[in-house]
């Protein structure tokens, strides 16, 4: 099948499906500038973001662990929506009720999208994702649980967090560690690492939403991190198709009624 047979296949499926459900991982935020974990440029100072990404590495060192979520403050701050999410979310705008978006990516980046799409007029909640990982854009008390939006001293970026990479970045003087004002607990950013729980009601909802969608739309995820890998086999369950949208193959490939072969912000406004 040529690309245009495969787009013109995946353009058929979305058009009739009742229900579409999209779930979305970080290559959908990588033509923002927003650097997905597994790929090529990953790294952060030498780290693998797997390293990070746990309770354990905040626990050995929470210094580091601050730096890196600083450093992606800062950067998905200079950061915005590319077409991939402004075609997504004119797709579920105009499909109020019949489009799910949900994401593993903590960047907002969808939720920028869907208000800008929405503009002043309209209501942005249709296309507004379920964020299976958390917010990079909140902390969490570790001791009392208590959330907040993340503040100026921990969200403007430091030295580090601002230009380049941050591959092989110059340490910046250490900013003090986040503190929670109930508790005086140590804050962390309100995201999901590795053996926590998500959310149940978030994941609830994503499941039913997979289980009840025609189309799992599929889209920059290597589909490898758990639950969030698991909810296009609840679409094929029942009876559902995958569509997938990724320059690389995943574990999902194979069953994927359809894939489109690149770079998401350039096919999504293609297909939708
Ligand atoms: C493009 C592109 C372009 C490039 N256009 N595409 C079942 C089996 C095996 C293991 C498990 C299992 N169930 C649970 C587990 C354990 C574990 C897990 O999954 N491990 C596997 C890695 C083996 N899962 C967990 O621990 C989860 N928790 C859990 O299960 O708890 C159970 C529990 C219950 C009750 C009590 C206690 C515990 C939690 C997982 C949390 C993951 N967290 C992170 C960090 C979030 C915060 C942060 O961002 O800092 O989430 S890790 C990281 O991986 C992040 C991502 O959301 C996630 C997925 O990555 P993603 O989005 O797929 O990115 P990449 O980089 O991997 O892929 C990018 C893709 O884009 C590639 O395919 C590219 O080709 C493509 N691409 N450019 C389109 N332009
Ligand atoms: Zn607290």
């Amino acid at each position: 099948m040529t690309a245009e047979a495969r787009r013109e296949r995946a353009r058929a499926l979305l058009r009739d499906a009742e229900r579409v459900l999209v779930l979305t991982g970080a290559g959908i935020s990588a033509e923002s500038g927003v650097p997905t974990f597994r790929g090529a440029g990953g790294l952060w100072r030498a780290h693998r973001p797997e390293e990070l990404a746990t309770p354990e590495a905040f626990a050995r060192d929470p210094e580091l662990v601050w730096d890196w979520y600083r450093w992606r403050r800062g950067l998905v701050a200079r950061c915005a929506p590319n077409a991939g999410h402004l075609a997504l979310a004119r797709h579920a705008l105009e499909r109020p009720g019949r489009v799910t978006i949900v994401t593993q990516n903590v960047d907002g980046l969808h939720g920028r999208a869907a208000r800008e799409v929405a503009g002043s007029g309209r209501d942005a909640a249709p296309a507004l994702p379920l964020e299976l990982h958390g917010a990079l854009d909140r902390d969490r008390c570790s001791r009392c649980g208590r959330t907040r939006p993340a503040h100026g001293d921990v969200g403007s970026g430091t030295a580090t967090a601002v230009g380049g990479t941050g591959v092989g970045d110059e340490q910046a003087p250490a900013a003090p560690l986040p503190r929670c004002a109930s508790c005086d607990g140590l804050l962390r950013p309100d995201v999901v690492w590795f053996g926590e729980a998500l959310d149940p009601a978030v994941l609830d909802a994503a499941y039913a939403a997979a289980r009840t969608a025609d189309v799992c739309l599929v889209v920059g995820t290597s589909a490898i991190v758990h639950p969030a890998a698991s909810l296009p086999a609840a679409t094929l369950a029942e009876g559902g198709v995958i569509v997938e949208v990724n320059p690389e193959r995943t574990p999902l490939t194979p069953r994927a009624e359809v894939r489109l072969d690149g770079p998401a912000a350039g096919i999504l406004p293609l297909v939708l």
